[in-house]
């Protein structure tokens, strides 16, 4: 087979879907009427009840980002104790949420299958002070939720999930499975996800009274105009923001059925290569499409298949390598350092582009591209 040709242009892992411009401009145009930019207007109020709607559990706050939700989320636990139980394989958020509070991240390996933290290793972990759990659901697969609460209990510990990916087609929660959403569950609605507000985030929870304090925490502690309890940040989404979020929740459905389009096309043209499993996007989990190459049977490296693609304009990312445990501040924990199961995960995880504005044609070439390069093709 002849070399594959360069993309004429760069074809990222992930591109933000958008609105037909007139729509978006509509909604503009109502907050010029209004005035009201921000601070919990209508269109923000609109998007948290829409938002809560497709969520179809707990009470959804929105929030400027992911990061400050999470920042939030832990935060609001008040922990007497000062460790908390994470996983190294996630977004480096997920590990700064825990030690910007002044709180120490405790690391625990991951199951190999779903690349989350895994529950049979959380409590030779535990120690007095550990007061928490912080889980993060990679590319939309949950953690081992039903475990965790059944450690939690145990051991008196609170429980935070990072589902900065789950917030897709399926609802994140399920009524009757209230473990599912731990304390508190924070969506991102990043630019990159598959839902965006271009930046923004949400938290959900099943309990009142934590909502009620979340909410405070989000609008710098203040309760009304004579009082403020405790601390607070600046959290809240702008009504721009708000809007595109409801101009996006209008066309998720459609972006998740083109990425569903293109993850069956990766799957058909690449399942059968030695040594490379689908570990995300082919379940019908569309926040990404993620590869596992086992160097040994494909026959080269997931960096020098990573470096073929980029060699050709296909921008895959390596997400998440490096693990959080292997850079600063985190490497020198003693619970960073023996964690077999993430690291060869990091050595071999593979995201390609996927996003519904991708063609199906392009993502023939892109399998192409694999196929070859593992057949021993060199450019
Ligand atoms: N927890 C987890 C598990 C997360 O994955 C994340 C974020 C968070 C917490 C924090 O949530 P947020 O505070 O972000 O709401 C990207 C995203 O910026 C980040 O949100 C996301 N996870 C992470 C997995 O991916 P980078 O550093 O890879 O972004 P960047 O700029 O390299 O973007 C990736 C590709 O997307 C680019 O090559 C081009 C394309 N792109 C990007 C942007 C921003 C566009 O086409 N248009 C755009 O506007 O982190």
């Amino acid at each position: 087979m002849n070399s594959p040709l360069p993309f004429e242009r760069p074809v990222y892992v992930s591109r933000p879907a958008l609105p037909p411009l007139t729509e978006y401009v509509r909604r503009l145009e109502s907050i010029w009427a209004s005035n009201i930019l921000t601070n919990m207007g209508p269109m923000h109020e609109m998007l948290e009840l829409g938002v809560g709607e497709r969520v179809g559990a707990g009470r959804v706050s929105l929030w400027n980002n992911g990061m400050s939700a999470l920042l939030a989320a832990v935060s609001s636990l008040q922990l007497q104790r000062r460790k908390v139980v994470v996983t190294p394989f996630t977004f480096p958020a997920t590990v700064h949420a825990i030690s910007l509070l002044g709180l120490e991240p405790v690391f625990v390996d991951i199951d190999d299958d779903s690349l989350t933290i895994d529950p049979s290793l959380i409590e030779e972990a535990l120690d007095p002070e550990v007061g928490a759990i912080l889980g993060t659901h990679v590319y939309g697969r949950f953690c081992d939720t039903r475990a965790i609460d059944a450690i939690a209990r145990e051991h008196d510990l609170r429980v935070v999930y990072d589902g900065a990916h789950i917030f897709g087609r399926y609802a994140p929660v399920v009524t009757d499975e209230p473990h599912r959403l731990g304390d508190i569950t924070m969506l991102s609605f990043h630019a990159t996800k598959l839902f965006h507000t271009v930046e923004g985030g949400a938290l959900i929870t099943a309990d009142q009274e934590t909502d009620r304090q979340l909410r405070l925490i989000r609008n710098f502690g203040i309760v009304n105009e004579h009082d403020v309890k405790g601390l607070g940040l600046n959290g809240k989404m702008s009504e721009v923001h708000a809007a595109m979020g409801l101009s996006m929740l209008d066309m998720m459905d459609a972006e998740i059925d083109q990425r569903v389009g293109v993850a069956s096309r990766y799957v058909e043209a690449l399942s059968g290569i030695p040594g490379l499993r689908i570990v995300a996007g082919g379940d019908g989990t569309v926040q990404y499409f993620v590869l596992r190459i086992d160097a040994d049977q494909f026959g080269s490296s997931r960096d020098d298949l990573h470096n073929t693609l980029r060699s050709l304009n296909v921008i895959s990312r390596k997400y998440f390598s490096p693990l959080c445990s292997d850079v600063e501040p985190y490497n020198t924990l003693p619970s960073a350092q023996n964690l077999p199961v993430a690291r060869k995960a990091a050595e071999e995880v593979l995201a390609l582009p996927l996003y519904g504005g991708l063609s199906l044609e392009d993502a023939d070439r892109i399998a192409e591209i694999v196929s070859w390069h593992q057949k021993g093709g060199i450019l």
